[in-house]
């Protein structure tokens, strides 16, 4: 272990040894006969032991979340009064933030400063941003024509209400900030929520339901069932009293969530994978297209939804923007996400570690040039050195599957119409960047590229204003602003006689 190392606060082994599995109406579950180990990525070593759900525990935190809807429990208070809770869960995140940063860090792997910077800063700000909508849920006036009975008069209007009984299923690589993505629209449209979490990374989101007991919110309003995906998660997205089920993950498993809630005419969101493109033309700042290539593509050692993963440079820069991109990596240490002296950290899981080889195995015997990355530590952490891909083509794996690691493809191209047509070969949309200092090359181009969102000379840059979700294969719906509480909503038309 390195001298540097964070030592961990007293509360977050004390939250170990609490955390036990589900949590239901406000306390731990009762043990089932499944029991994991939750693992740190740095070590392999368990941090903590979780029941996992049975089937009927997953139904009776769907009764309970169903219960507390159906008793008016949250809905039932005013717009002002939730708002005034949802924004004491802000401050009260924020009290806890080093608590959670450390309890991200050591299950999920990432560096200790993306955890205090994105995991808990992003989120506190996501959660009073949405707090912020609590008191501005609107319907509107129509003024109508009905035209029969002769004579009558009407006053017609929508009224929005919340949708229900929302489930969340959320991956494993920014597991409290997404959960809090599925949370916090939920619970300002005044619907009550059940949250999945992945099996490898259950932590986080346990502590979050903790803390929004603490915050004023009602038992039983936001509740967590720990569970494998095709046994909690599955039952969660066909269960009949389940009116919106909302995911973020693989395609794979977005499709069957949205047939199975489909099946019983809930509605969905799925918010799934990218290959993302980064489009960097003749004229682009290439200092600033790798400095910016370094965050889209290593971020949490790429394995996020909006990662920058295939690197379109144009011909005259492709030699120096992959010599500097991989001279940057090398330079890099690879350790624990609790060292904050190492700037990349393992991925989560051996599992995901042994796709991510398998990928890079497919893309040397493909023919793409190798850069290598420095060299991973002695440990039995699931490390995973990143590498530059120089010379890839577009028929290549590695331009065109998801790898979800530290593996950044650069592709050259000689003209921008030959790059755009690149870019949108891909069934996924997520989203994508323009590297450019011609503004109107980047305005003719924005139009034209095939995904939800588009960034110009930065990526992976999010606000809760700003609404996210993919087109194509990428996803249905969006999270973050107005869309988001929308989505957790339903319109009821009204129309009186007078
Ligand atoms: P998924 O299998 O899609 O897992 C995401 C969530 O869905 C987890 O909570 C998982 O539970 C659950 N799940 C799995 N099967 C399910 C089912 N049949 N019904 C309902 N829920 C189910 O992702 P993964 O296996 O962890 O990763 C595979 C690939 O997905 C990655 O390599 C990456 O390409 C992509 N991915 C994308 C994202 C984003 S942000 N878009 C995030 C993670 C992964 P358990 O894990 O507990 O089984």
């Amino acid at each position: 272990m390195s001298d540097t190392m964070l030592p961990r606060l007293s509360e977050v082994n004390a939250f170990f040894e609490r955390a036990t599995g589900s949590f239901v109406d406000g306390h731990y579950a009762a043990a089932t006969d499944q029991v994991r180990e939750v693992l740190d990525p740095s070590s392999g070593a368990a941090l903590a032991k979780i029941c996992l759900a049975d089937m009927a525990l997953v139904d009776e935190a769907v009764a309970s979340t169903k219960r507390s809807f159906q008793h008016r429990h949250w809905r039932g208070l005013s717009p002002a009064q939730r708002e005034r809770v949802l924004l004491k869960f802000a401050d009260i995140i924020e009290e806890h933030a080093e608590e959670l940063a450390q309890i991200e860090t050591l299950n999920q792997g990432k560096s200790i400063h993306i955890s205090r910077a994105v995991d808990v800063g992003f989120s506190v700000d996501f959660v009073r941003y949405m707090a912020g909508w609590t008191t501005k849920v609107e319907g509107k006036t129509t003024d109508v024509s009905i035209g029969m009975p002769e004579g009558a008069k009407f006053n017609a209007y929508t009224l929005r209400q919340p949708v229900g009984v929302v489930a969340g299923i959320v991956p494993w690589n920014f597991p409290m900030m997404i959960a809090l993505w599925k949370v916090l629209p939920a619970l300002a449209a005044g619907c009550s929520v059940v949250i999945k979490p992945a099996t490898e990374t259950p932590l986080s989101v346990l502590r979050l339901a903790e803390l929004a007991l603490e915050a004023g919110l009602p038992r039983g309003v936001f509740n967590v069932v720990v569970g494998s995906g095709s046994m909690a998660g599955a039952r969660l997205a066909s269960h009949p009293d389940v009116n919106k089920v909302t995911f973020t993950g693989s395609t794979e498993v977005g499709k069957q969530i949205g047939h199975a809630a489909v099946d019983h005419m809930a509605s969905f969101s799925l918010e799934l994978g990218g290959k993302n493109p980064m489009l960097v033309l003749a004229d682009a700042d290439v200092d600033a297209a790798v400095e910016g290539a370094l965050m889209a593509g290593l971020l949490n050692q790429g394995q996020v939804c909006a990662a920058a993963s295939r690197f379109y440079v144009h011909r005259d820069l492709h030699d120096t923007f992959c010599n500097k991109l991989h001279g940057a990596i090398s330079q890099m240490s690879i350790g624990p996400g609790m060292d904050p002296n190492a700037q990349l950290n393992p991925v989560v899981s051996h599992r995901h570690r042994q796709s991510i080889l398998s990928h890079l195995q497919r893309a040397e015997q493909e023919g793409a040039r190798v850069l290598s990355g420095p060299s991973i530590p002695d440990s039995e952490g699931f490390y995973v050195s990143p590498v530059v891909l120089s010379n890839v083509t577009q028929k290549m794996s590695a331009a065109r599957e998801e790898i979800f690691g530290p593996i950044l493809s650069v592709i050259p191209f000689d003209d921008v119409d030959e790059a755009l047509s690149m870019v949108n070969d891909s069934d996924l949309g997520l989203a994508a960047s323009v590297w450019t200092n011609n503004l109107s090359e980047a305005m003719r181009l924005i139009p034209e590229i095939e995904a939800g969102t588009v960034w110009v000379n930065t990526h992976v840059t999010l606000d809760a204003s700003l609404p996210f979700g993919g087109v194509k294969q990428s996803g249905i719906g969006r999270e973050f602003g107005r869309e988001a509480l929308e989505a957790c909503t339903t319109l009821k038309s009204v129309c009186i006689a007078y």
